[in-house]
């Protein structure tokens, strides 16, 4: 799971430079500072910097605030970016219009220094915690690589995204080979431990092809990897890997039928975007070929 950031960014927008120089005056010594003089540029730093949260003022030229806060709420990179108005606009119909396009907070000029400070520290601190309830959300616990959950989202959407492309999806099922043997031997805790190794050494492969690329812990021992648009070499050589790097971390398994070591089977799913097969019927194929290389002796992978 990342960390989460110790400084929180906040990005303060403003077409007058003395108003930015007042707020970051104000505020640097406890965050880290960026500032934009138009709402396009704004929106430019938003979508590509990580911004914990936005002070923003409503008149200026080409693109007001109001704008850039709907711009903002629609997409789905920022619409999670916390967004305070700071604004000379006093009036209860430019309060009410801010807070209905989704920011959170409200607060007119002239400002009360100490209060504008202590909103700002209040809403970061909700900030903070509604990234870290998202990322336990998607993160397994004991392995630190994604979830079921995550997997399940991330499966669906590109699932349809192959589908509108006609691009391939293949999917591998990765399930460990006689692992319960190795727990009734050397204990829940040596297992745990096991699984936290192999599933480190199945991300790090993957994150050495290419980094979009999804891994996650489908249940107990068993661990899908989600890759968009590949060709079957490369997945011929990513299997390869796997099974190559599960056998370089030599976690001796003496209970195993075949090998001193433990290993892993794969099953795999090369779905062609261009046919109409159910999402499911993806997954039913990688654990019936899961199934065939348990069968014909582990230790393998199929497509
Ligand atoms: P196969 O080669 O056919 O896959 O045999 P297997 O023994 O791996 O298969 P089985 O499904 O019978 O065993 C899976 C075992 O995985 C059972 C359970 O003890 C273990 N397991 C599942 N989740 C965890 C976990 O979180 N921690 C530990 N230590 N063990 C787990
Ligand atoms: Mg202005
Ligand atoms: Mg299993
Ligand atoms: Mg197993």
């Amino acid at each position: 799971m990342p960390e989460i950031n110790q400084q929180p960014t906040i990005l303060i927008v403003d077409d007058m430079i003395t108003n930015i120089l007042i707020l970051s005056d104000l505020l640097k010594d406890e965050y880290d500072i960026k500032i934009a003089k138009s709402g396009l540029k704004a929106i430019e730093i938003a979508n590509s910097q990580n911004i914990d949260l936005i002070l923003l003022d409503i008149e200026m030229p080409k693109m007001n605030g109001y704008e850039v806060c709907k711009n903002l709420k629609n997409s789905e990179k920022t619409k999670n970016i916390p967004i305070i108005f700071v604004t000379a606009r006093n009036s209860e119909t430019d309060e009410e219009e801010g807070l209905n396009l989704g920011a959170i907070d409200y607060i007119t000029k002239p400002f009360n220094k100490t209060i504008v400070k202590l909103r700002v520290k209040n809403h970061i601190k909700l900030k903070e915690k509604t990234d870290l309830l998202e990322q336990l959300s998607m993160y397994d616990g004991l392995t630190n690589i994604k979830n079921r959950r995550f997997f399940d989202e991330i499966f669906e959407k590109s699932y349809y995204e192959s589908r509108r492309k006609k691009t391939n999806l293949a999917l591998m099922m990765i399930d460990i080979d006689f692992f319960k043997p190795y727990n009734d031997n050397y204990g829940h805790g040596k297992g745990d431990e096991a699984l936290k190794k192999v599933s480190l050494a199945i991300n790090n492969t993957l994150l050495s092809h290419r980094e979009d690329d999804l891994v996650a812990r489908y249940g107990g021992e068993e661990f899908v990897v989600l890759i968009k648009d590949i060709s079957l070499d490369e997945l011929n050589k990513i299997a390869n890997n796997i099974l190559d790097s599960i056998k370089k971390l030599k976690i001796k398994h003496d209970y195993s039928s075949a090998n001193e070591y433990l290993t892993v089977s794969i099953g795999i799913a090369n779905f062609d975007g261009n046919k109409d097969i159910p999402k499911i019927e993806l997954l039913i194929k990688s654990d019936e070929t899961l199934y065939k290389v348990k069968a014909s002796g582990r230790n393998n992978f199929l497509i």
